[in-house]
């Protein structure tokens, strides 16, 4: 332990990771747009539907089986917070999508409960994006997404579906939860795009 006062070692002056009008906190605030589902893991799947209809499915034992990685990854919420340096256990998007043929641009993530949010497919690859199941060394719990959720932590992080259960794959674009409601399609958080023409 250092001599340096509680609060003091989370900031950083000049805050070159926080990206324009964010604050750090360093608890873990709950967003959920409605109730949290609870979802056992012996019932849980994962789906892949690409824009010709085919199908791919995992089961809890099939997502554990896959290799999975350990991620350090700061977090952005479009209300502001911010969390830097966060700890999670998953499995990367290219290790889903290696074996799936697709042409598509565009995913529209889909959530147990019924949230959706969209985003480009190239941003789920190249290393950007996972399918987590332990937060700081504990397996998710069920407020923060648990038993699986999407992080997608290079973008507000309303794209980081929780209790994820699938992507569809599609040629053009479909708005989302908080896209259809004026939220910006993209939602990069460098370029403060909240809502919709930003
Ligand atoms: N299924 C689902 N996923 C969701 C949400 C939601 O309401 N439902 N909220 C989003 C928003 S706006 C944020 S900021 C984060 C919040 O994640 P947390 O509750 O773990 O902090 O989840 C995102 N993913
Ligand atoms: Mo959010």
């Amino acid at each position: 332990m250092g001599i340096v006062s509680p609060g003091f070692t989370g900031r950083r002056g000049g805050g070159a990771d926080l990206p324009p009008g964010q604050y750090l906190t360093r608890d873990f605030p709950v967003l959920s747009a409605g109730p949290t589902p609870h979802v056992l893991t012996e019932h849980w799947e994962f789906t892949v539907t690409t824009e010709t209809g085919e199908m791919s499915r995992w089961d809890w034992a099939g997502l554990l089986a896959l290799p999975a990685e350990d991620i350090t990854k700061d977090i952005h919420c479009v209300t502001r917070w911010s969390k830097l340096r966060t700890e999670w256990k998953g499995v990367s998007l290219d290790t889903l999508l290696a074996d799936v043929e697709t042409g598509a641009d565009f995913a529209l993530a889909h959530s147990y409960g019924g949230y959706t949010t969209n985003l480009p497919l190239e941003d789920l690859l190249d290393g950007q994006a996972w399918i987590v199941y332990e937060y700081d060394g504990e397996p998710l719990d069920p407020e923060h997404g648990g038993p699986a959720r999407l992080l997608v932590p290079h973008l507000y992080f309303w794209k980081s579906a929780k209790w994820v259960r699938g992507l569809v794959l599609t040629d053009t674009e479909d708005l989302g939860f908080w896209e259809t409601a004026g939220y910006h399609e993209y939602g990069d958080p460098w370029k403060e795009q909240r809502y919709a023409g930003d």
